[in-house]
């Protein structure tokens, strides 16, 4: 626990203080009780905040896509092409680990059916291909990495099956499709998160599939209790709305369901939804922003030259970590099966450029205290006061979000030596998980953080301020 963290629930957020925040109409979210800190309002579930803490995850699209340089292979794909020669899983998860993520999520099967795994269900898969003389198998060396590396591993089953004959037959597909889930969630032991994509284009035999979300999401319940399911719907971790790695500002981890009530699903409300969360939803479902280190989600070489800047990189953590919501980013393995040098050389770069924006914590060891009351406004706030003057160039703000997510509005304001008149520094909506603001070098002796408006008294907000090396 953090000074400023103990120092806030010692004192911030103590009874005079909490007594004055404003009684907000949505404090009925508590259902008539006493506005105590989370009682009766959606939280995470252990593998929802387990999931979050890790903020970043590693995409990794691969597939028969990668040897014919297409986005969304049409299912036709002979699996003679598949043949990663030099595939190497721990060179994908070295990278991964080096550059500060917790997770990898493969995909296991595209939109065009070709399976990275020697399953039953088809033979379409790499167990007809020349890759290892057809004993490879892509997900085991997937999961292997992870484990060795300390990753969790996560995977992509595309309901969409361009090569399928029974898809668009529905009972019968969905049939076929928990068959593979099942030998995903059976054979590779512990899976942490499954990533159900929504879209649901036309079958071989152009018929449309209805897909039975209710007993896929109950197998995955079933088989791996502790993974959490990625959708548009959930059930337990959300889409963020776009591609762009962009989260919503606000952004809440609380939706309404009915708005999202299956992946696919489309309405005016839906992508904003998605992209802000509802302060008032009854289930919590953080955002995930899914986003490609390059133009496509699969390897071209004609992208060599388009990968995304280390400040690119950065900036996606900051509209993405920093916004409440988990980065995955998407770096696609090439057709030798590795990462590529100049991918790998961003992420080193992204990791680089992170921990030097975080290398100087100036509030360790300053001196907290809550913020002198206005009786009128009676917001609750907390004064920092730095052992010595610093330039900062990002604030860390976050919420203790294991009993929900309370702020809706905050404001900082900076004293720049002591004495000297308050100004405003940097303001937000949502805090959540994680909220990072990054503004130009601005001198501070003191800090003035003032929550003006928020669901429910708030747990402790812990701040942190940082000065570049
Ligand atoms: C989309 C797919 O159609 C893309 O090919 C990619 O897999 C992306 C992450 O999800 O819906």
């Amino acid at each position: 626990m953090s000074v400023t963290r103990r120092a806030f629930l010692a004192g911030a957020f103590a009874a005079p203080v909490v007594a004055g925040l404003k009684a907000r109409p949505r404090t009925t979210l508590l259902g008539g009780g006493g506005p105590q800190p989370g009682v009766g309002r959606p939280s995470p579930t252990p593998s929802q905040l387990a999931w979050q803490r890790d903020e970043l995850a590693l995409f990794l699209h691969f597939g028969v896509n990668t040897f014919t340089d297409r986005e969304w292979g049409d299912g036709k794909e002979s699996p003679s092409i598949f043949n990663p020669s030099a595939l190497d899983a721990r060179q994908w998860a070295r990278a991964a680990k080096t550059a500060g993520f917790r997770a990898m999520i493969l995909t296991a099967k595209h939109h065009d059916g070709f399976c990275l795994w020697p399953t039953r269900t088809t033979d379409h898969s790499v167990a007809s291909s020349p890759f290892r003389g057809g004993r490879g198998d892509v997900v085991r060396e997937f999961v292997d990495a992870c484990r060795a590396e300390g990753l969790k591993p996560g995977l992509y089953l595309s309901p969409w099956d361009r090569h399928e004959p029974r898809y668009g037959d529905s009972p019968a597909y969905n049939d076929f499709y928990c068959d593979q889930l099942t030998e995903l969630l059976t054979r590779y032991g512990r899976i942490d998160e499954v990533w159900f994509d929504g879209a649901n284009g036309e079958g071989p035999n152009g018929k449309k599939q209805t897909y039975d979300w209710r007993r896929a999401w109950g197998l995955v319940r079933k088989l791996q209790p502790q993974a959490v399911m990625f959708s548009d719907a959930g059930p337990d971790v959300r889409w963020i709305g776009n591609e762009r790695g962009t989260a919503g500002d606000p952004n809440w981890s609380t939706v309404d369901p009915d708005v999202v009530s299956f992946p696919g699903a489309t309405g005016p409300r839906v992508i904003p939804m998605l992209q802000h969360g509802d302060p008032a939803g009854s289930a919590w479902r953080p955002g995930e922003s899914d986003v490609s280190i390059r133009p496509g989600w699969f390897y071209h070489p004609t992208e060599d030259a388009h990968v995304r800047s280390v400040d690119d990189l950065v900036s996606l953590y900051f509209s993405s970590v920093g916004r409440n919501s988990k980065l995955l980013l998407n770096v696609p393995p090439t057709r030798d099966g590795l990462l590529h040098d100049v991918d790998v050389s961003r992420l080193t770069g992204m990791r680089a450029a992170l921990d030097r924006m975080h290398a100087s914590d100036v509030t360790s060891g300053a001196r907290v205290r809550p913020a002198p009351q206005n009786p009128d406004r009676a917001q609750p706030g907390l004064l920092i006061q730095l052992r010595r003057e610093a330039t900062v160039t990002v604030a860390e703000l976050r919420e203790d979000i294991a009993h929900g997510q309370a702020v809706a509005r905050y404001a900082l304001e900076r004293r720049a030596s002591p004495g000297a008149p308050w100004q405003p520094f940097s303001a937000g909506t949502t805090i959540g998980h994680c909220r990072l603001d990054r503004f130009p070098a601005s001198a501070v002796h003191e800090v003035r953080l003032t929550i003006l408006d928020a669901l429910v008294w708030p747990q402790p907000v812990a701040v942190r301020l940082f000065e570049s090396i």
